[in-house]
């Protein structure tokens, strides 16, 4: 993935977004993963005995922002990773990913979450 944009000094970030505190390391928040482009950590308030989220290290606020394809692509290319390192990669995970009030989104910095550890409920909205 070498051509996926890199987290640089000048990688947009928005001072008063909590998400871009957590990638920047301002806050003491236990990272799961972390690479050049993203973070995961583990959600503050968990729906499943896995939930974790995998956010940029650079401010896109969801998919409305139109993000980087590419990094689109390692956002996802990370979400086995966290799973596997969460345990759930055989069990089975799910990802959501909320985009704008009407989904829910209540932190405006693009996250997929990673559920797992038991079995889901059925249905997704
Ligand atoms: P969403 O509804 O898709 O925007 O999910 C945002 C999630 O972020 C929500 O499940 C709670 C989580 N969250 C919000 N603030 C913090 C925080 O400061 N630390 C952690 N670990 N998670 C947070």
């Amino acid at each position: 993935m070498s051509a996926t944009p890199a987290a640089t000094p000048d990688t947009p970030v928005d001072t008063d977004c909590i998400f871009c505190k957590i990638a920047a390391g301002e806050l003491d928040v236990p990272l799961v993963y972390e690479d050049d482009y993203v973070v995961a950590f583990d959600d503050i308030s968990p729906q499943a005995p896995v939930h974790t989220l995998i956010i940029p290290k650079q401010h896109v606020v969801n998919l409305t922002d139109k993000p980087d394809p590419e990094l689109l692509g390692h956002i996802f290319g990370a979400v086995h990773e966290v799973a596997r390192r969460k345990g759930i990669d055989e069990s089975g995970y799910r990802i959501v990913q909320n985009n704008g009030v009407d989904a829910g989104q209540t932190v405006f910095h693009l996250h997929v979450h990673v559920l797992g550890g038991r079995e889901l409920m059925v249905g997704m909205a």
